[in-house]
Protein backbone atom coordinates (compact mmCIF):
# COMPACT_ATOMS: atom_id res chain seq x y z
CA UNK A 1 0.00 0.00 0.00
CA UNK A 2 1.44 3.59 -0.94
CA UNK A 3 2.20 5.56 2.49
CA UNK A 4 2.63 8.63 3.00
CA UNK A 5 6.35 8.68 4.33
CA UNK A 6 7.00 5.79 1.54
CA UNK A 7 8.37 3.64 4.20
CA UNK A 8 7.37 0.01 3.98
CA UNK A 9 9.26 -1.68 7.14
CA UNK A 10 7.93 -2.18 9.89
CA UNK A 11 9.42 -0.97 13.46
CA UNK A 12 8.45 -2.96 16.44
CA UNK A 13 8.74 -1.55 20.01
CA UNK A 14 8.04 -2.32 23.83
CA UNK A 15 5.62 0.66 23.79
CA UNK A 16 3.98 3.27 22.19
CA UNK A 17 2.85 6.59 23.42
CA UNK A 18 -0.08 8.71 21.32
CA UNK A 19 -1.91 11.79 22.11
CA UNK A 20 -3.82 14.69 21.17
CA UNK A 21 -4.85 13.49 17.99
CA UNK A 22 -8.13 14.96 17.98
CA UNK A 23 -10.05 12.79 15.59
CA UNK A 24 -13.39 14.64 14.29
CA UNK A 25 -11.88 18.35 14.30
CA UNK A 26 -10.47 19.28 10.79
CA UNK A 27 -7.12 20.01 11.86
CA UNK A 28 -6.45 16.28 12.98
CA UNK A 29 -3.40 14.75 10.63
CA UNK A 30 -5.05 11.66 10.15
CA UNK A 31 -3.18 10.38 6.85
CA UNK A 32 0.09 10.82 8.57
CA UNK A 33 -1.03 9.00 11.84
CA UNK A 34 -2.30 6.14 9.69
CA UNK A 35 0.68 5.91 7.82
CA UNK A 36 2.96 5.84 10.96
CA UNK A 37 0.28 2.94 12.32
CA UNK A 38 1.11 1.10 9.30
CA UNK A 39 4.60 1.00 10.06
CA UNK A 40 4.86 0.83 13.37
CA UNK A 41 3.83 -2.28 15.76
CA UNK A 42 4.39 -2.38 19.78
CA UNK A 43 3.42 -4.55 22.92
CA UNK A 44 1.49 -1.71 24.52
CA UNK A 45 0.23 0.95 23.06
CA UNK A 46 -0.87 3.86 25.20
CA UNK A 47 -3.44 6.59 23.72
CA UNK A 48 -2.34 9.62 26.12
CA UNK A 49 -5.73 11.57 25.86
CA UNK A 50 -7.47 13.67 23.32
CA UNK A 51 -7.36 10.80 20.48
CA UNK A 52 -10.90 12.14 19.64
CA UNK A 53 -12.49 15.28 20.15
CA UNK A 54 -15.75 15.75 21.74
CA UNK A 55 -17.08 18.63 21.94
CA UNK A 56 -15.53 19.66 18.42
CA UNK A 57 -17.68 16.91 17.07
CA UNK A 58 -20.39 18.20 19.66
CA UNK A 59 -20.50 21.46 17.67
CA UNK A 60 -20.16 20.45 14.29
CA UNK A 61 -20.18 16.49 13.33
CA UNK A 62 -17.09 15.68 11.09
CA UNK A 63 -16.09 12.49 10.98
CA UNK A 64 -14.49 11.59 7.67
CA UNK A 65 -13.59 7.62 6.67
CA UNK A 66 -10.18 8.52 7.52
CA UNK A 67 -11.36 8.41 11.29
CA UNK A 68 -12.91 5.38 10.48
CA UNK A 69 -9.58 3.75 9.82
CA UNK A 70 -7.57 5.25 12.48
CA UNK A 71 -10.29 3.23 14.97
CA UNK A 72 -10.34 0.27 13.08
CA UNK A 73 -6.58 0.13 12.89
CA UNK A 74 -5.88 0.75 16.66
CA UNK A 75 -9.14 -2.59 17.21
CA UNK A 76 -7.32 -4.51 14.64
CA UNK A 77 -4.51 -4.17 16.34
CA UNK A 78 -5.99 -5.01 19.86
CA UNK A 79 -7.71 -7.98 18.12
CA UNK A 80 -3.88 -9.42 17.25
CA UNK A 81 -2.40 -8.79 20.52
CA UNK A 82 -1.63 -5.73 21.31
CA UNK A 83 -2.48 -4.19 24.52
CA UNK A 84 -3.85 -0.97 24.18
CA UNK A 85 -4.41 1.81 27.21
CA UNK A 86 -6.95 4.61 26.49
CA UNK A 87 -6.29 7.57 29.40
CA UNK A 88 -8.88 9.78 28.33
CA UNK A 89 -7.90 13.34 28.07
CA UNK A 90 -10.42 16.70 28.41
CA UNK A 91 -11.75 16.57 24.93
CA UNK A 92 -12.63 13.14 25.25
CA UNK A 93 -13.74 13.03 28.83
CA UNK A 94 -16.64 11.24 28.33
CA UNK A 95 -14.76 8.10 28.41
CA UNK A 96 -13.70 8.99 31.83
CA UNK A 97 -16.96 7.49 33.23
CA UNK A 98 -15.92 4.17 32.35
CA UNK A 99 -12.87 3.33 34.20
CA UNK A 100 -11.65 -0.16 33.64
CA UNK A 101 -13.92 -0.70 30.68
CA UNK A 102 -12.61 -2.58 27.79
CA UNK A 103 -13.71 -1.49 24.33
CA UNK A 104 -13.16 -3.89 21.98
CA UNK A 105 -10.02 -4.86 23.95
CA UNK A 106 -9.15 -1.51 24.51
CA UNK A 107 -9.11 -0.55 28.55
CA UNK A 108 -9.85 2.44 29.66
CA UNK A 109 -8.09 4.48 32.76
CA UNK A 110 -7.60 7.60 34.38
CA UNK A 111 -4.19 7.39 34.90
CA UNK A 112 -0.97 4.49 34.91
CA UNK A 113 2.17 3.72 36.08
CA UNK A 114 4.07 2.33 33.28
CA UNK A 115 7.69 0.31 34.47
CA UNK A 116 9.95 0.33 31.40
CA UNK A 117 11.76 -2.76 30.41
CA UNK A 118 14.70 -1.31 32.97
CA UNK A 119 12.74 -1.51 35.56
CA UNK A 120 11.99 2.53 35.93
CA UNK A 121 8.37 4.19 36.64
CA UNK A 122 6.46 6.15 34.74
CA UNK A 123 3.26 8.30 35.63
CA UNK A 124 0.87 8.35 32.86
CA UNK A 125 -2.11 10.63 32.59
CA UNK A 126 -3.14 13.10 30.05
CA UNK A 127 -2.40 16.16 32.42
CA UNK A 128 -5.55 18.58 31.90
CA UNK A 129 -6.07 18.50 35.56
CA UNK A 130 -3.19 20.92 36.29
CA UNK A 131 -4.34 23.48 34.14
CA UNK A 132 -6.30 25.30 37.56
CA UNK A 133 -2.67 25.29 38.79
CA UNK A 134 -0.55 26.13 35.98
CA UNK A 135 -3.47 29.17 35.78
CA UNK A 136 -2.90 29.83 39.84
CA UNK A 137 0.11 28.19 40.50
CA UNK A 138 1.68 31.57 42.84
CA UNK A 139 -0.98 31.80 44.75
CA UNK A 140 -1.08 27.67 45.63
CA UNK A 141 2.49 27.42 46.42
CA UNK A 142 1.29 30.46 49.10
CA UNK A 143 -1.71 28.71 50.24
CA UNK A 144 -0.08 25.06 50.16
CA UNK A 145 -0.70 21.94 50.13
CA UNK A 146 -4.87 21.38 50.94
CA UNK A 147 -5.55 24.47 48.37
CA UNK A 148 -3.60 22.51 45.93
CA UNK A 149 -5.90 19.10 46.00
CA UNK A 150 -8.84 21.82 46.42
CA UNK A 151 -8.11 23.47 43.76
CA UNK A 152 -7.83 20.57 41.58
CA UNK A 153 -11.25 19.24 42.84
CA UNK A 154 -12.99 22.30 42.05
CA UNK A 155 -11.67 22.09 38.59
CA UNK A 156 -13.30 18.81 37.83
CA UNK A 157 -16.69 19.81 39.49
CA UNK A 158 -16.31 22.87 37.44
CA UNK A 159 -15.55 20.52 34.30
CA UNK A 160 -18.78 18.98 34.98
CA UNK A 161 -21.10 21.71 35.24
CA UNK A 162 -19.66 23.22 32.32
CA UNK A 163 -20.27 19.39 30.31
CA UNK A 164 -23.76 19.74 31.48
CA UNK A 165 -24.46 23.47 29.99
CA UNK A 166 -23.16 22.77 27.03
CA UNK A 167 -19.96 24.09 27.18
CA UNK A 168 -16.92 23.27 26.30
CA UNK A 169 -13.82 22.33 28.90
CA UNK A 170 -11.75 24.83 29.49
CA UNK A 171 -8.85 23.66 27.77
CA UNK A 172 -4.99 25.17 29.05
CA UNK A 173 -3.88 24.90 24.86
CA UNK A 174 -6.41 27.16 23.61
CA UNK A 175 -6.00 29.43 26.73
CA UNK A 176 -2.56 29.33 26.46
CA UNK A 177 -2.36 30.07 22.90
CA UNK A 178 -4.66 33.52 23.42
CA UNK A 179 -2.01 34.51 25.88
CA UNK A 180 0.48 34.54 22.80
CA UNK A 181 3.40 36.36 24.57
CA UNK A 182 3.40 34.03 28.08
CA UNK A 183 2.67 30.87 26.04
CA UNK A 184 6.46 29.28 26.31
CA UNK A 185 6.25 30.61 29.91
CA UNK A 186 2.94 28.54 30.74
CA UNK A 187 4.20 25.70 28.77
CA UNK A 188 7.30 25.47 31.39
CA UNK A 189 4.77 26.39 34.30
CA UNK A 190 3.10 22.87 33.53
CA UNK A 191 5.70 20.73 32.95
CA UNK A 192 7.54 21.79 36.33
CA UNK A 193 3.36 21.15 37.96
CA UNK A 194 3.48 17.67 36.03
CA UNK A 195 7.31 16.90 37.45
CA UNK A 196 5.78 18.03 40.85
CA UNK A 197 3.07 15.54 40.52
CA UNK A 198 5.41 12.76 39.15
CA UNK A 199 7.68 13.42 42.60
CA UNK A 200 4.33 12.98 44.47
CA UNK A 201 3.90 9.66 43.20
CA UNK A 202 7.61 8.63 43.80
CA UNK A 203 7.93 7.53 39.99
CA UNK A 204 11.44 8.09 37.83
CA UNK A 205 9.21 10.13 35.24
CA UNK A 206 6.16 11.19 33.69
CA UNK A 207 4.37 10.47 30.39
CA UNK A 208 1.51 13.22 29.41
CA UNK A 209 0.51 14.93 26.29
CA UNK A 210 -2.51 18.02 26.32
CA UNK A 211 -0.35 20.65 25.48
CA UNK A 212 0.86 20.04 22.21
CA UNK A 213 4.71 20.47 22.80
CA UNK A 214 6.56 17.05 22.51
CA UNK A 215 9.77 16.98 24.46
CA UNK A 216 12.01 14.55 26.54
CA UNK A 217 13.90 16.12 29.54
CA UNK A 218 14.78 16.23 32.75
CA UNK A 219 13.42 18.67 35.83
CA UNK A 220 14.40 18.58 38.39
CA UNK A 221 15.33 14.97 38.46
CA UNK A 222 12.40 13.97 36.70
CA UNK A 223 12.08 12.58 33.16
CA UNK A 224 9.33 14.47 31.41
CA UNK A 225 8.20 13.29 28.30
CA UNK A 226 5.28 14.95 26.81
CA UNK A 227 3.77 12.72 23.11
CA UNK A 228 3.10 15.63 21.39
CA UNK A 229 -0.16 15.75 19.08
CA UNK A 230 -1.53 14.51 15.65
CA UNK A 231 -2.88 17.90 14.95
CA UNK A 232 0.38 19.71 13.44
CA UNK A 233 3.80 18.12 14.51
CA UNK A 234 2.97 14.38 14.40
CA UNK A 235 4.55 13.23 17.04
CA UNK A 236 4.75 9.90 19.07
CA UNK A 237 7.12 8.51 21.97
CA UNK A 238 8.49 4.90 21.71
CA UNK A 239 10.39 2.62 24.04
CA UNK A 240 12.93 0.48 22.81
CA UNK A 241 13.10 -3.32 23.94
CA UNK A 242 15.78 -1.99 26.60
CA UNK A 243 13.69 0.52 27.98
CA UNK A 244 15.16 3.28 25.89
CA UNK A 245 12.89 6.22 25.15
CA UNK A 246 12.83 7.52 21.30
CA UNK A 247 11.07 10.51 20.27
CA UNK A 248 9.48 9.95 16.53
CA UNK A 249 8.98 13.20 14.85
CA UNK A 250 6.85 11.40 11.79
CA UNK A 251 5.61 15.00 10.72
CA UNK A 252 9.10 15.84 10.18
CA UNK A 253 10.29 12.21 8.93
CA UNK A 254 7.09 12.18 6.02
CA UNK A 255 8.38 16.00 4.95
CA UNK A 256 4.93 17.56 4.54
CA UNK A 257 4.36 18.72 8.34
CA UNK A 258 5.84 21.90 9.69
CA UNK A 259 9.35 20.52 11.88
CA UNK A 260 8.15 19.41 14.98
CA UNK A 261 11.86 20.05 16.27
CA UNK A 262 11.00 23.14 16.37
CA UNK A 263 9.23 22.75 19.60
CA UNK A 264 12.35 21.11 21.16
CA UNK A 265 15.07 23.15 19.67
CA UNK A 266 13.88 27.15 19.05
CA UNK A 267 10.45 27.43 21.07
CA UNK A 268 9.74 31.04 21.10
CA UNK A 269 9.36 33.00 17.32
CA UNK A 270 7.98 30.02 15.48
CA UNK A 271 5.71 28.31 17.88
CA UNK A 272 4.51 31.78 19.07
CA UNK A 273 3.18 32.84 14.62
CA UNK A 274 1.73 29.19 14.94
CA UNK A 275 0.31 29.64 18.07
CA UNK A 276 -1.47 32.98 16.91
CA UNK A 277 -2.42 31.41 13.99
CA UNK A 278 -3.90 28.68 15.60
CA UNK A 279 -5.99 30.64 18.17
CA UNK A 280 -7.12 32.99 15.76
CA UNK A 281 -8.23 29.36 14.01
CA UNK A 282 -10.39 29.19 17.12
CA UNK A 283 -11.75 32.49 18.12
CA UNK A 284 -13.52 32.10 14.40
CA UNK A 285 -14.77 28.88 14.88
CA UNK A 286 -15.91 29.16 18.07
MN1 LIG B 1 -6.05 18.01 26.44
Amino acid sequence: MATVSGQTDTRHFRTLFISDVHLGSKAAKTDFLLDFLRTHEADTIFLVGDIVDGWRLKRSWYWPQDCNDVVQKLLRKARKGTRIVYIPGNHDEFLRGFPGTHFGGIEVAERMIHETADGRKYLVLHGDEFDVVVRNARLLAYLGDWAYDTAIAINFLLAGFRRRLGMPYWSFSSWAKQQVKQAVNFIGEFQRVVAEEARRNEVDGVICGHIHHAVMEDIDGIHYINTGDWVESCTAIAEHPDGRFELINWGHLVGAAKPAGRLVMAPVPLTLASIKQEADEDIRAA
